[in-house]
């Protein structure tokens, strides 16, 4: 197949890629902005090792601009959409980038793939995010149930995925939405909590916990939420949404204490920082359906944090260069006031 994969340099588009091409005979064209999370440096051993090269190609440009879009997707047998804006914290400071990449940028993918008149369907694929559930104190949340997001980042991704509903509804695309649950692993951008804990803890640096840190997630590795997304490009079923659950249900507080101590570091790094508003407390996702599919997460929870606290202990020059420039303000106006009123945790 020839895929065309939007948002392939960030942190899960680039694992998608990566092991996509190793795996298959798939020829790969990745579509990336380059914002400050996307990272060409991501997709290096596609670019120079030549079992891979000769059937990857990388174009800078944006989801928005439809000529470039129509003409990519023209060329593909299948689009697969990672690119977002990703980051909760950011849209609550700035939403305007979450909307347009996700709402306008989403409904461009949209129409290129109505337009293309060849008489060949092409896939396509939403990635998506457990956050449109919105909090779930109890229980799990299922793909039927009502979306309730709760942040601007939550909400954008909502409105993209009911976009996407409605043009497979009323045009016949042949769509599917993936609602992956909280993703960790290398390449993760340190705005995010585990790569942010993990540097900072490095560094000797204090670790912001927000509120009382009894926050849960469900964390999935990000290979696993790759290769999810894979298995269902290729075996789906048209129109329908697959949660992709995590295999690690933890409050935020055991994550970090298990981040210092694979890092060796104590526990008085941590501050309880005033708290991120409208916070959702807990989400966590039924995977039947994937699993009636034939597919379940296989990488636990402490085996995939030690690969990842291993893979920035090995990367420093990749996360010292995405924690400088631009990101120095960025921690100033997100940490500065928190850690100033912060108490021991
Ligand atoms: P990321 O921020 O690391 O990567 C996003 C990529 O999209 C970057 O390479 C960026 O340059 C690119 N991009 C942004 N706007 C663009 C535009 N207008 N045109 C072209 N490229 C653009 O994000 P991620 O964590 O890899 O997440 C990928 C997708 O998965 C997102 O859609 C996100 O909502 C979803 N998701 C993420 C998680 C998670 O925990 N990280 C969990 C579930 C779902
Ligand atoms: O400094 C911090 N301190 C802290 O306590 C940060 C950045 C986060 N947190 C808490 C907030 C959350 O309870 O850690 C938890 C995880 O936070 P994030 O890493 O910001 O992730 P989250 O908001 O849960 O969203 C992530 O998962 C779903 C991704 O960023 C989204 O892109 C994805 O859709």
């Amino acid at each position: 197949m020839r895929l065309l994969v939007t948002g392939g340099a960030g942190f899960i588009g680039s694992s998608f890629v990566r092991r996509r091409l190793a795996a298959t005979d798939d020829e790969i064209v990745v579509l990336d902005k380059l914002t400050y999370a996307g990272n060409r440096q991501n997709l290096a051993e596609c670019e120079v090792q030549p079992q891979l090269a000769n059937r990857f190609r990388f174009v800078l440009g944006d989801i928005c601009d439809a000529p470039l879009v129509q003409d990519l997707v023209a060329d593909a047998d299948a689009v697969i959409n990672f690119a977002a804006e990703s980051h909760v914290d950011r849209s609550i400071m700035d939403a305007e980038a979450f909307l347009r990449t996700g709402v306008i940028g989403v409904h461009t993918l949209l129409e290129a793939v109505r337009r293309a008149t060849d008489g060949r369907g092409r896939r396509f694929v939403q990635v998506s995010t457990d956050e449109v559930y919105g909090d779930k104190p109890d229980g799990y949340s299922h793909e039927g149930d009502a979306l309730r997001p709760r942040s601007p980042y939550a909400s954008a991704k909502a409105a993209g995925e009911l976009l996407v509903h409605s043009y497979h509804v009323t045009h016949g695309i042949d769509a599917l939405i993936t609602r992956g649950s909280n993703t960790y692993g290398p390449y993760q951008h340190p705005e995010k909590v585990i790569p942010l804990f993990i540097t900072n803890a490095l560094d000797d640096q204090p670790l912001p916990l927000y509120g009382d840190g009894r926050q849960e997630r469900d964390w999935l590795f990000v290979d696993d939420h790759a290769d999810a997304i894979g298995f269902i490009l290729d075996r789906g079923a048209i129109g329908q949404t697959y949660n992709i659950r995590g295999t690690g249900q933890l409050p935020n507080r055991e994550v970090t204490a298990r981040i210092l101590s694979l890092v060796d570091r104590p526990w008085s790094l941590v501050r309880r920082v005033p708290d991120r508003p409208g916070h959702d407390v807990r989400y966590a996702m039924d995977g039947t359906r994937l699993e009636q599919l034939g597919w379940r997460p296989s990488v636990g929870f402490d085996d995939g944090l030690a690969r990842t606290v291993a893979w920035f202990r090995d990367n420093t020059d990749w996360w010292r260069k995405a924690k400088s420039g631009d990101w120095l303000d960025y921690y100033e106006s997100q940490y500065a006031w928190r850690l100033a009123n912060s108490a021991d945790a």
